[in-house]
């Protein structure tokens, strides 16, 4: 895939026809309705005059904001009209809904979550949710923010209150001074990962039984707060339901433009399969839509921008020694030795030393899995002189997917994990290495009593069927 280039503003007519997007014209009818009542309406918005709007950290505009009244009013009059008819397409109930649809399903071909449709399918609803807000305000300029958790790690004050703020949600389990714990929001792990399978997911399953390998971003950050928010945002039926699921997926989508927009050598799949495959969701009327990949990758081609990429350094970077999670016991660690054959041992070696590739998938078969969220820090622990060392790998939290968690039990879990030299070497001197789940304690809950099981846990450099 080429790195974006182009600028174009959406919904010029000739966009439209080359993007293929004759399908919606209602849409472009709605918004040019708009335009007749945007004069003599008075925002602070309405001093924009490009039909693209530029999406900002949240917790940068003041919450008293015109912006942010006018994101409130947009959200109430959704949820007023899902009161009024609980099937408005154009409601916050069928949004919500949407999600439910492609993230809580048991039929594999619409499953969205645990492969690599994961972020433009996610960009798509964020797009489908812009819409409606902009078409519930006749505001075409209203645009959709992101939470940037890398530099605001609490939820910002603009999703608290009580019911009166139609963006608070109170299913939430966190409060308003938790503080996102900071091995949960590490994307630097993501961003050294050049292959999008390894980033962004693979290849969905064609059949039941078929192993999924979800990507670093979902396995990682994208989970971690989701379940640490917990509460609707833990699920995947109901995370739509709440409007922080917004500032935190526009971060994400966020994330995903900077991770191939900035490192030159990361790329995106050119697999037709990828490229041409649609995607469905509906928009600012509430119609059904629909949109191929390669119509998703331009942010711009949909009406919008960010105001920056710019991520917090300290989670872009490796963490310090003295800055990762520390090694402590729980009687509910899950351990298990990690088996290795020679064969795997010498490949990842190599690809180490020689092509400087540092991310490896850690395969856990005939796992079982709580049937709720897990969220755990992973350790490799081994000898080392006479010395135990524990190396610290990365924070993961695992979802659950209604009906599909008992595929993931026949044919286990992968993890995308970053190693560095020290695991590197130590698995070159065939050293016995322990796998250690240690999972986190999270606020206003009690760590999962059921256990992880994991049986035969091994360690190779690329999925076997690729
Ligand atoms: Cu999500």
């Amino acid at each position: 895939m080429q790195k974006k280039t182009s600028r174009r503003a959406f919904l010029q007519t000739a966009g439209m026809t080359t993007l293929g997007l004759s399908s919606l014209p209602i849409l472009s009818s709605a918004l040019l309705g708009c335009e007749d009542t945007k004069s003599t309406k008075k925002t602070a918005l309405s001093t924009a005059s490009s039909s693209l709007v530029t999406r900002k950290n949240i917790a940068d505009i003041p919450v008293d904001d015109p912006e942010i009244k006018l994101f409130k009013d947009a959200i109430r009059i959704l949820k007023e009209r899902s009161e009024i008819s609980p099937l408005d397409p154009m409601g916050w109930l069928a949004q919500g809904m949407l999600h439910a649809t492609f993230c809580a399903t048991s039929i594999y071909s619409n499953q969205v979550h645990y492969n690599w449709y994961v972020w433009p399918w996610h960009r798509l609803y964020l797009w489908s949710m812009e819409q409606k807000i902009q078409n519930a305000v006749n505001e075409p300029q209203l645009a959709l923010h992101y939470w940037d958790w890398t530099k605001s790690t609490v939820i910002p004050e603009h999703y608290w209150g009580d019911e009166t703020n139609p963006l608070f949600n109170v299913t939430r389990l966190v409060g308003p001074q938790d503080e996102i714990p900071k091995d949960f929001i590490n994307v630097g792990a993501g961003f050294r990962a050049s292959r999008y399978r390894t980033f962004g997911g693979y290849p969905a399953i064609k059949k039941r039984g078929d192993a999924q390998l979800d990507g670093l971003a979902e396995q990682s950050f994208h989970n971690n707060i989701h379940n640490w928010i917990g509460g609707q945002m833990a699920t995947f039926t109901e995370s739509g339901f709440d409007p922080i699921f917004y500032g935190h997926h526009g971060n994400c989508d966020r994330i995903w433009d900077a991770w191939w927009t900035y490192s030159p050598n990361n790329k995106l799949p050119d697999e037709e399969e990828w490229l041409e495959k649609k995607l469905y969701a509906t928009d600012g009327n509430g119609r059904p839509v629909e949109f191929k990949i390669k119509e998703l990758l331009n942010s711009e081609d949909l009406g919008y921008r960010f105001a920056d990429l710019d991520l917090n350094p300290n989670y872009c970077n490796p963490f310090l020694e003295e800055d990762k999670p520390k090694r402590n016991e729980t009687k509910q660690d899950c351990i298990a030795p990690l088996n290795l054959k020679t064969s795997d041992t010498d490949a990842i070696y190599k690809d180490f030393i020689d092509k400087e590739r540092t991310h490896v998938i850690l395969h856990f078969e005939r796992a079982q899995l709580p049937y709720q969220p897990y969220c755990a820090r992973v350790f490799f622990e081994y000898d080392k002189e006479g010395t135990k060392q524990s190396k610290y790998t990365g924070t993961f939290t695992i979802l659950p997917i209604l009906d599909l968690d008992s595929v993931l039990l026949q044919n286990g879990v992968h993890l995308q994990i970053e190693i560095e030299k020290e695991i590197a070497d130590a698995i070159d001197a065939k050293k016995d290495i322990q796998v250690i789940f240690q999972p986190v304690p999270l606020p206003n809950r009690n760590i999962p009593d059921e256990l992880l099981k994991l049986e035969n846990i091994s360690l190779v450099t690329h999925y076997e069927n690729e």
